[in-house]
């Protein structure tokens, strides 16, 4: 577990900040998002630093796949028929946290284009 002391979501990972927890294993944490956007909205995060999508599917092609075998386990427990599920990649397309992050959104009617 490779961390960066000064990112938020590593310290959800190692403890120091709470968070919602609803998933855990080696590489992965699911935590309920703190402005919640859907009636599910759970941030999917690996457990090691990375700054984005583009460079997890780099660095680790079989963690970016666990993210969303990770969504539809969480969506299944849920009993959701339909959700999405987005990365936000660069400050451009509305990232916020520099540390790769799976939305899933589920419960509500999503429209399409997203803004
Ligand atoms: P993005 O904009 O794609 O980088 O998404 C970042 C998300 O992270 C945003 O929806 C809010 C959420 N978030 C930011 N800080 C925290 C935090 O400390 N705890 C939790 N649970 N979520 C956070």
């Amino acid at each position: 577990m490779v961390l960066d002391s000064a990112c938020v979501f590593c310290a959800i990972v190692n403890g120091g900040i709470s968070a919602d927890v609803v998933y855990r294993d080696e590489n992965i944490l699911a935590f309920n998002d703190v402005d919640p956007q859907a009636p599910t909205h759970v941030l999917i995060v690996p457990t090691l630093h990375v700054e984005n999508s583009a460079q997890l599917a780099l660095i680790s092609p079989t963690t970016t796949a666990q993210l969303f075998t990770v969504a539809a386990h969480i969506a299944a427990q849920r009993g959701l028929t339909g959700f999405r599920t987005v990365f936000n990649t660069g400050a451009e397309a509305g990232q916020s946290v520099f540390h790769a992050h799976l939305h899933l959104l589920g419960g509500r009617r999503l429209a399409w284009p997203p803004g």
